[in-house]
């Protein structure tokens, strides 16, 4: 990645929240690499421990702004939307994991909807020409009616999580309609990669593999195999994020790859590429089945194709690929700094 040496003054200003996240730490050396004054909003216990939860931004470290602040406190984005005044502000925080709304929905909803509330009303009071990106999901789709979905498709979510990101959606277009801000929606379906968090399913497969292949697990529990996902590079994702904000007029987006596998075909997939095969090791158990399944979610992206070029440039099997080589290589690093 190129890093260019900004005039703080005279570069545009990015804020983004959730930048400790996999898609917030691709998203600033995207926006650093264009020559951005990039600003993070983090939880002050990360400035406390940077080592451990600022590890996915330590490519961008110093050429970056970090600011103490949290999404349940509209006092705090006040704030540091006013200390920072952004040109364009990437709302990526939340919590993101499905299966852990089923457990805390109220939590999930203050987090999701009043973050995303605090935020928007801040930018509007402090900095209304700041163009706001929202993080949308294609949870919002839930038990679609049609395959693929597409911006025109109805909602029907199916966690709490996936209410929340409707609202987060319907609060995002409201802005826009009743205030004139240029605020867009993503509706990004799966992306993954390397610094993809453990919880979810990709992570905790290639994990896995790396494990058992170097003979330190033998199991490998997981629930729907059959669930079918849309799975793409967040590398390429974040990108299509900052070309929505550089349209002549605010608008909404489907960013996906068009293609849908199983869970199976994930794990067999990453077992097989490094010479296992996974009917050995995986085992399914009931206790990581949701109590409401999103059965499918395939996107289609062409209006993003229309509008600004984007598609997606990494492969299923490419990324299932690179996730298993870098959990392969990070153990084996690991194991030789132990004899060490
Ligand atoms: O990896 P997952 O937990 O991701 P999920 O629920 O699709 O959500 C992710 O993508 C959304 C975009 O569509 C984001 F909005 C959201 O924040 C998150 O990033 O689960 C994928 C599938 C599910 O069908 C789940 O039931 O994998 C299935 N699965 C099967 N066994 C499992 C497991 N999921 C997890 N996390 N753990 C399992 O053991």
């Amino acid at each position: 990645m190129e890093i260019v040496n900004i005039d703080a003054m005279q570069a545009k200003r990015a804020l983004i929240t959730g930048i400790t996240g996999q898609d917030g730490s691709y998203l600033a050396e995207w926006l650093v690499g264009k020559g951005y004054a990039v600003y993070g909003i983090v939880r002050r216990v990360a400035l406390a421990d940077p080592e451990r939860r600022l590890s996915r931004l330590r490519n961008v470290l110093p050429n970056i702004q970090l600011h103490a602040g949290s999404l349940e406190s509209y006092a705090s984005l006040h704030n540091v939307v006013e200390q920072v005044r952004p040109d364009e502000c990437y709302h990526l925080a939340a919590q993101s994991f499905v299966t852990y709304s089923f457990d805390d929905e109220f939590s999930t909803f203050n987090t999701n909807i009043n973050g995303t509330h605090y935020l928007l009303a801040a930018i509007k009071g402090v900095v209304p020409g700041c163009r706001v990106y929202f993080a949308g999901s294609s949870e919002m789709f839930g038990k679609a009616e049609e395959v693929p979905q597409n911006e025109s498709t109805r909602f029907h979510p199916r966690s709490s999580y996936g209410i929340s990101k409707v609202a987060g959606f319907h609060l995002t277009s409201n802005y826009r309609e009743a205030y004139g801000m240029y605020a867009c929606s993503g509706i990004l379906f799966n992306h993954e990669s390397p610094r993809r968090g453990y919880e979810f399913v990709t992570r905790k497969i290639t994990a896995a593999v790396a494990a058992i292949n170097a003979g330190r697990s033998q199991e490998l529990r997981l629930g729907n195999l059959e669930a079918r996902r849309d799975w793409g590079h967040s590398r390429d994702y974040v990108e299509a994020m900052w070309h929505m904000l550089q349209q002549p007029t605010p608008d909404d987006y489907v960013i996906a790859t068009g293609k849908d596998h199983s869970v199976r075909d994930f794990v067999e997939l990453a077992f097989s590429h490094v010479g296992l095969d996974y009917r050995q090791y995986v085992t399914t158990d009931p206790a990581f089945f949701r109590p409401a399944e999103v059965n499918v979610l395939c996107g289609d992206a062409s209006k993003a194709k229309r509008a600004f070029g984007w598609s997606h440039r990494v492969e299923f099997e490419d990324l299932v690929r690179e996730m298993v080589d870098a959990d392969c290589r990070a153990l084996a690093t690991a194991q030789n700094s132990a004899f060490l």
